[in-house]
């Protein structure tokens, strides 16, 4: 649900990096806030806890500049990918733009990646977000353990209905800024369409 303000000659799109827990969605944040400048970024804001886990969500505002006289804002949100945590994933997903689904290639984290899917729609559905017209993005991350499964693989288990898929090692940053432009690209795409140009 983009929010435009015509008084301030803004939009603002809602990011979501989704996934199962520990699959890199936090790093992919992490990795983009140290590369931008101070002046296209806003405060990174994380509840910090005794562990790396996500417990409530990550929010990292960026500024992208602007479009046809529009200032453009994303704001980038992960979720927390362990199972309990099913309340606040649904909660973060409101009013969602995009999404990227920051999977594990790893073959033991395979059922966990499937699972997490199934939850992202089932909370679409809830939301009466159509998946088949969300601007989506599968993101292969952790390609560089040697337990990661081969990239066909994930595609015949993961991919949902022909998105593009990225490869990425996120905590190296391999990958983080080509899914985030290919997601930009693409609800930037849906918004055109939506005004029917
Ligand atoms: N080897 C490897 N490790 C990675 C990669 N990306 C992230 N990690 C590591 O995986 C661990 C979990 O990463 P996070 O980004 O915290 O995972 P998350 O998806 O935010 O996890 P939750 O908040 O629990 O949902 C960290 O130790 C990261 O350094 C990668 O591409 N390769
Ligand atoms: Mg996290």
């Amino acid at each position: 649900m983009v929010f435009v303000n015509y008084l301030e000659k803004s939009l603002e799109f809602k990011i979501i990096y989704y996934g199962p827990g520990l699959s890199g969605k936090t790093t992919n944040l992490d990795y983009i806030y140290s590369k931008l400048p101070e002046a296209t970024r806003g405060p990174f804001t994380t509840i910090p806890t005794q562990s790396e886990r996500t417990l409530f969500f990550d929010f990292m505002p960026m500024g992208l500049g602007k479009i046809n006289d529009y200032d453009v804002k994303l704001s980038l949100y992960t979720v927390p990918g362990q199972v309990f945590y099913s309340a606040s994933r649904k909660l973060i997903l409101k009013g969602v733009d995009g999404v990227i689904f920051v999977a594990d290639s790893q073959s033991d984290r395979l059922d966990a990646n499937i699972e997490s899917i199934r939850d992202l729609k089932e909370n679409l559905l809830d939301y009466k977000i159509d998946f088949a017209n969300l601007a989506y993005i599968l993101q292969l991350n952790k390609r560089d353990l040697a337990t990661a499964l081969p990239v066909p693989v994930l595609i015949k288990e993961l991919q949902q209905k022909g998105e593009p898929v990225i490869d990425a090692v996120a905590s190296q940053g391999v990958g983080v800024f080509k899914t985030l432009k290919m997601t930009v690209k693409f609800v930037l795409q849906k918004v055109k369409s939506l005004k029917g140009e």
